[in-house]
């Protein structure tokens, strides 16, 4: 089988920058994390263009037998082995051991362009979001159409969003991306328990529940380059279906926390500009 690159590899449309000084002078220091399941293939472009973007670049790994965790240390990426429970454990491992004060997740499969990165951060950085997550509904997506597969998981997706709309009074359109921004405090503050995919929708619930500034961004979401998705619907169905009922019914925070300047947070996000959705109480 030849090896494909990712589509957006060769495209130079938009600057490869990012914009790390906040209105109050403060640099930023970003980590990007990217979790790999046998993702050699798949790594360098993702790590080649994510490098430019990162102060820190960690890769945690579920224990590939492809070399995965060898050829993202020799990139240069800081590697982590997860506990071989899933891809939430190994996101809650990252958030744990990262050093930056904003944290980038970004899928090493291809599906995410990097450049998308700047566009994800920059609310974070401008003050108005805690946590911004890339749309495919709003980017568009290759992934989540055209097989009963990718109907079923949209399917399940947009029910999961909706769901989180109505119960919390807020409008959001994607709430099971892989590709998001979060500051590293809020992260922490979210105490994530999931250990699969299911994570998304746990921080995503959490984080609306404890009062932090929600934003989305569009990200369009490419079909992965090379392999086969590690997503078994049969397998993660029951886990999916429990943590939404879990966190949507039953989770409530003790209290809202305080953000670390000392307020609680507001209700709704503010001086959003651009394509920046505050999905916040609409
Ligand atoms: N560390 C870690 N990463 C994982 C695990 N399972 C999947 N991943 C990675 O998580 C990302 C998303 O997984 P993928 O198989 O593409 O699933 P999909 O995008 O939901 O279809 C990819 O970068 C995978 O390599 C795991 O158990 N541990
Ligand atoms: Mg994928």
């Amino acid at each position: 089988m030849p090896i494909v690159q990712p589509c957006w590899y060769h495209s130079a449309d938009r600057p490869a920058r990012i914009e790390k000084i906040g209105p109050d002078g403060a640099r930023h220091a970003v980590s990007i994390i990217v979790p790999t399941r046998n993702e050699a293939i798949n790594l360098p472009p993702v790590l080649e263009l994510v490098w430019p973007f990162a102060d820190e670049l960690i890769v945690v790994d579920g224990h590939s037998t492809d070399g995965t965790r060898e050829l993202a240390a020799e990139c240069g990426a800081r590697v982590l082995l997860d506990n071989g429970k899933g891809k939430g454990a190994a996101l809650r491992m990252a958030i744990e051991a990262a050093q930056g004060d904003i944290l980038v997740f970004i899928d090493a499969d291809g599906s995410h362009d990097p450049r998308d990165i700047p566009s994800l951060v920059k609310p974070i950085v401008d003050g108005v979001a805690d946590h911004v997550s890339g749309s495919r509904m709003l980017g568009g997506s290759d992934e989540l159409h055209a097989t009963l597969h990718q109907f079923i998981r949209l399917f399940g997706s947009q029910m999961v969003t909706l769901s989180i709309n109505y119960t919390n009074n807020v409008r959001l359109t994607d709430c099971q991306n892989g590709f998001r921004a979060i500051r590293r405090d809020v992260a922490r503050a979210l105490d994530l328990h999931e250990n699969i995919t299911t994570i998304e929708q746990e921080m995503v619930i959490k984080s609306v529940r404890l009062g932090y500034r929600l934003a989305e961004v569009p990200t369009h979401e490419y079909a992965r380059a090379n392999g086969e998705s590690n997503f078994r619907v049969r397998k993660v169905f029951a886990r999916y279906i429990t943590s939404w009922l879990h966190y949507l019914l039953f989770w409530r925070p003790a209290r809202r926390l305080p953000r670390p300047d000392g307020e609680l947070t507001p209700s709704s996000s503010s001086g959003s500009s651009g394509s920046v959705n505050p999905v916040s109480h609409a």
